[in-house]
C-alpha cells in the first residue's frame, strides 16, 4: 500500500493551501466535534466536521462529514492514527506519525493498514468496522487495536477520482503538520458478566458460592489478575469467605453454619483491578 497509497497523499499535501484552525468542543459522553474549513478544493469532496467519541470499554467512533453527500464510488475516505501520539513513529503524514491507517473505499485499498516498522501493511483488525451513509463515514475501532493508548494523534483526508491522478483531497485539519488529538477516556479496564449465586436458595452447613465472569478490556480476554473482595453478613455476623481469581472468574466461597438455617445472607463480592472497582451485591433465604 505504501507504494501507491503514500505518493498519492504527498502530491495531494502539495495541493493543500488552506491553513484555518480548526474549532474543538467536548460533550459530556467524550464526544470531540472538530470543525473542517469548506471550499478548499471544488474538486474534492469536502469535508465539514469529524466527530470523534469512545464508550466506556474503548470502542474509539470516527464520524466523517462530507458535505454534498457525494457517492462513496466517486472517493476513498482516509484517517491516519498516531496511536502512540508520537510523529517520530510511523509514517509521518501532515503531523501524525501513522501506526494504523483506515480506508473507506469501494476500491484501491479499502480496509486497514498497519505499521510493522518498514511500511504500512494491509491487517485485518478484529474490532474495526467502517460505512458510509447520508454523506457521512462511520470508523469504529476499539483501543486494543490501537495499541491500548488513551491520547491519540489523527488526520482524515477525502480522495476523490478525477480523470487525470492523482485525484483531488481534503484534508482535516487544514494544518499540515499537526493532526486532530483526542483522548480516549472513561473506559472502565474491566467487564463484568452475569452474577452467579449457587445454590440458591443458600443451605445451612454447606458452601455458598458466589462468582462473577470478568474480562480485562485491554486484551478483550478473561481477566487474569485482580483482587476479590468477599463480604457477607447473616444477621450482624460476618460470614467467613474465601476467594479465587482463576480462568476470568471470581469467586467468593462463604461457609454457612448449621446455626444458620432459617436466616438469610446478605453480602457483595467485589473486584478491584488497576484502580477499577466492580462490586456485585447478593441476597438469599438459608434453607
Ligand atoms: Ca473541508
Ligand atoms: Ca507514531
Amino acid at each position: 500500500v505504501t507504494a501507491r497509497l503514500l505518493p498519492l497523499a504527498l502530491l495531494a499535501l502539495l495541493a493543500a493551501v488552506l491553513l484555518v484552525p480548526g474549532a474543538q468542543s467536548r460533550g459530556t459522553s467524550n464526544s470531540v466535534t472538530f470543525t473542517d474549513a469548506t471550499g478548499e478544493d471544488p474538486a474534492a469532496a469536502d469535508i465539514t466536521k469529524v466527530t470523534v467519541s469512545n464508550d466506556d470499554v474503548g470502542n474509539v467512533t470516527f464520524k466523517v462529514a462530507i458535505a454534498g453527500k457525494p457517492p462513496l464510488s466517486s472517493m476513498g475516505v482516509d484517517i491516519f492514527i498516531d496511536t502512540d501520539n508520537n510523529a517520530l513513529t510511523g509514517p509521518n503524514f501532515r503531523g501524525a506519525g501513522t501506526e494504523v491507517f483506515m480506508r473507506l473505499a469501494t476500491q484501491n485499498g479499502n480496509g486497514t493498514f498497519v505499521w510493522n516498522g518498514t511500511q504500512l501493511a494491509p491487517k485485518t483488525l478484529d474490532s474495526y468496522s467502517a460505512n458510509y451513509a447520508d454523506g457521512v463515514a462511520t470508523f469504529s475501532v476499539n483501543t486494543r487495536d490501537l495499541g491500548n493508548q488513551r491520547a491519540l494523534r489523527f488526520t482524515v483526508e477525502t480522495l476523490t477520482i478525477v480523470p487525470v491522478p492523482p485525484g483531488k483531497t481534503d484534508f482535516a485539519p487544514d494544518s499540515a503538520t499537526s493532526g486532530y488529538s483526542y483522548d480516549v477516556n472513561g473506559q472502565n479496564t474491566m467487564t463484568a458478566g452475569v452474577l452467579r449465586v449457587a445454590p440458591k436458595p443458600a443451605k445451612a452447613n454447606h458452601l455458598l458460592v458466589v462468582s462473577l465472569p470478568l474480562t480485562d478490556n485491554t486484551t478483550n480476554a478473561p481477566l487474569a489478575s485482580g483482587r476479590v473482595i468477599c463480604q457477607a453478613k447473616i444477621g450482624i455476623k460476618s460470614v467467613g469467605a474465601g476467594s479465587t481469581l482463576g480462568g476470568g472468574i471470581a469467586t467468593c466461597r462463604f461457609n454457612i453454619p448449621k446455626s444458620a438455617l432459617g436466616k438469610r445472607i446478605k453480602g457483595s463480592l467485589a473486584v478491584d483491578y488497576k484502580g477499577t472497582v466492580i462490586r456485585r451485591t447478593f441476597a438469599s433465604a438459608i434453607r
